[in-house]
């Protein structure tokens, strides 16, 4: 179907397989579709020729009739359309017309069939115009689409790999893998039509409040950093971590979700015309996968626009040498965007053990999508490496991991706070993205939980809240908790739900200790006059201490995390205790209260401690409209199908993925 009208013309006659018959019956349909008064005009002319021609034979004697192969050059030229004169005749009577002195026609009758061969002339070359239908895919015109990536130039943002040898993904095959996906590829996902830009009519009175407050803070995002990364929304500056627009990508899936049309209709035309990821920039490996290819891939498939999976593949082959260029098979923790370079961090040789465990949902997707396996075999070679390494204790990994030996650093801590803590989210979510499929991802799971039980979790005095601690050096326990560790209450509810009938008994006590975490996360909040949890929280293990919980001085702030308010949504939706929206409520208002700036946009701040002056960071993360919002809205959605867990795996950056019925790619 897609192609210029002399490609469909090449298709017609390939598919008669009788050139000449396809040529008469083109003529034929044109014939048909001339208007009935030239039609007549037509037949009037011929039969008055036929009859002069008639006339004149039997007058005069005819010395040299035409050869048959200037008949048939004269009715190829001048493409006439076919009559009921049988072809012989025809073109008999062309050649006639062509020598004007065998035929006298008078100059108005020459004049009346130069007019009608003229027309017919215009007529053909309109008519691949007429036959060509316009092509829309998800409001753009493919035609359109095609030539803009044809007159781009390798640094615009128009196009990907073209006219870039760094990447293996030329301009020819670009194109002609296009329109492969396009055809083939559409999203297997796409869910019920109430996902896609809910009216608000639709929605509860408390996700009407957290859209407004994603509208505010866009509002803030807009007006100090539109097309940057983060805005600082009290002095209305921004600034570029990658240089991509990185809050902006983070945010689209959640204004799709919640239905902003306005909002949705700018960024997807900066997605279209502005966004460019040829930049010479290092970027870090597992932020740009979990945020930039997971939006990209997570909005291709709740959109079905096509747009988005071209940005997923140049973004996905953009950080690929990270995995490919490393001598282990553990990925370099840095790439650069637009050269292609890896390396590891600059303040040291290792690579933080869930940065490179924590890409796998994202690459495995792309694989999907693309059936091109490659990204897939890259991630999985590091996943099974990682579960090869001596050096884990029950499961549990160090958090540190050297990309040019491919080993773990020997005495890392053991912990589910930061540098360790997607890896155990991804051993579960792994297994759930292929339906439960690869059982090794379930076995490294249920290995891990074993552990974490019975060398992290421990009970503070004197109330007993439930926290899960670390192992420092992988041998000194330390009863600190990071608010980051606050996701594992979501995960493991997950996984209780997806394992009551295989492992009833795991599946209960996981669904225990996710209740008993998800209780401590929340007393992280409660805990302070702000209502707002600090980023490290300690808890006091001593037979007559007072409080149960206590904060270093330098851990008072907080960056407007998610993640205790994505485990509030998993528990809202699995067990349905009504506590756990009464928990988030109260968390979206300590936002609103301590977080929030006048002008447009939340601000990070730098202490909990004090509610008269939190003292704002004025930074507003990506994650706070990627992940903190949309969990808070989905935590007050009264239906379950709008994204169902039956259907779709977030990512760690809560951008959801489809569920696929098995791990092949093809
Ligand atoms: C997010 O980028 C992701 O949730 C990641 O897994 C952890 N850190 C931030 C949010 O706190």
């Amino acid at each position: 179907m897609f192609g210029n009208s002399s490609n469909q013309y090449v298709a017609l006659n390939v598919a008669s397989g009788d050139p000449s018959k396809s040529k008469h019956s083109s003529l034929w349909r044109r014939w048909k579709r001339m208007p009935s008064f030239q039609k007549r005009a037509s037949i009037a002319i011929l039969l008055l020729v036929l009859l002069m021609a008639v006339v004149f034979y039997n007058k005069s004697a005819q010395p040299n009739k035409p050869s048959s192969s200037v008949s048939k050059k004269s009715n190829k030229d001048h493409n006439k359309p076919p009559n009921k004169i049988k072809s012989n005749e025809n073109e008999e009577v062309v050649a006639q017309v062509q020598h004007p002195g065998l035929v006298q026609l008078d100059d108005a009758k020459k004049k009346a069939l130069q007019d009608l061969e003229n027309r017919i002339q215009e007529d053909m070359k309109k008519e691949p115009e007429r036959r060509r239908p316009p092509k829309i895919i998800a409001g753009l015109r493919k035609e359109e689409k095609i030539d803009e990536d044809i007159v781009g130039d390798g640094d615009t943002q128009l196009v990907q790999g073209v006219g870039n040898n760094d990447f293996d993904d030329g301009a020819a095959e670009h194109l002609v893998e296009k329109n492969e996906y396009e055809e083939e590829d559409k999203p297997r996902h796409i869910p019920a039509p109430d996902f896609r830009f809910l009216s608000s009519v639709d929605q509860t009175e408390q996700q009407k409040f957290i859209v407004k407050m994603f509208q505010h803070a866009w509002k803030g995002y807009k007006e100090s950093a539109w097309g940057h990364d983060h805005a600082h929304p009290i002095s209305k500056t921004h600034d570029d971590w990658f240089g991509i627009g990185l809050t902006l990508i983070d945010a689209i899936d959640t204004m799709y979700i919640m239905g902003l049309e306005e909002e949705y209709a700018d960024v997807r035309d900066f997605v279209a015309t502005k966004m460019n990821f040829n930049v010479n920039v290092d970027v870090n490996l597992f932020e740009c996968t979990i945020r930039v290819l997971g939006s990209m891939l997570s909005m291709y498939q709740i959109s079905g626009d096509a747009i988005y999976l071209e940005k997923a593949k140049d973004i996905g082959n953009r950080l690929l040498p990270a995995l490919s260029m490393s001598v282990s098979a553990v990925p370099y923790s840095d790439v650069n965007l637009k050269t292609g370079n890896a390396r590891p961090p600059r303040w040291g040789p290792d690579s933080t053990v869930s940065e490179v465990t924590t890409i796998q949902l994202e690459f495995r997707e792309l694989s999907f999508i693309t059936k091109d396996p490659k990204y897939k075999d890259a991630v999985d070679r590091v996943s099974d490496h990682v579960a090869s390494l001596s050096g884990k204790k029950d499961g549990l990994v160090p958090m540190w991991i050297n990309a040019n030996t491919g080993l773990f650093r020997p005495g890392g801590t053991l912990t589910v706070g930061a540098r360790a803590d997607s890896y155990y989210e991804y051993l579960l979510k792994q297994w759930v993205q292929t339906s439960q499929t690869e059982q090794k991802y379930l076995h490294r799971y249920l290995e891990a939980v074993g552990g974490i039980k019975s060398h992290l979790v421990g009970h503070s005095m004197p109330s007993g809240f439930t926290y899960v601690g670390e192992l420092l050096g992988g041998i000194t326990p330390s009863a600190k908790m990071d608010h980051l560790v606050c996701f594992l209450p979501g995960t493991l509810a997950l996984g209780s739900k997806l394992l009551s009938e295989s492992h009833p008994k795991e599946s209960r006590e996981h669904l225990e200790l996710a209740r008993d975490l998800m209780a401590t996360c929340f007393e992280m909040y409660q805990n302070t006059p702000t209502g707002l949890s600090p980023e490290i929280t300690y808890f006091n293990l001593a037979e007559r201490a007072k409080e149960d919980l206590y904060i270093k001085p330098l851990d008072r702030h907080n960056l407007l995390r998610p993640e205790t308010v994505e485990s509030l949504f998993y528990l809202w939706r699995i067990t349905k205790d009504p506590k756990y929206r009464e928990w988030g409520w109260d968390i979206a208002q300590a936002f609103e209260k301590h977080t929030k700036v006048a002008s447009g946009g939340y601000t990070s701040v730098k202490n909990v401690m004090d509610p008269n002056n939190p003292n704002p960071f004025d930074k507003m993360e990506s994650f706070f409209l990627g992940e903190t919002l949309k969990y808070l809205f989905l935590l007050f959605s009264d239906d379950d199908s709008h994204i169902s867990l039956d259907e779709w795996v977030f990512n760690t950056e809560a951008h959801p993925f489809p569920i696929r019925s098995s791990a092949a790619v093809s």
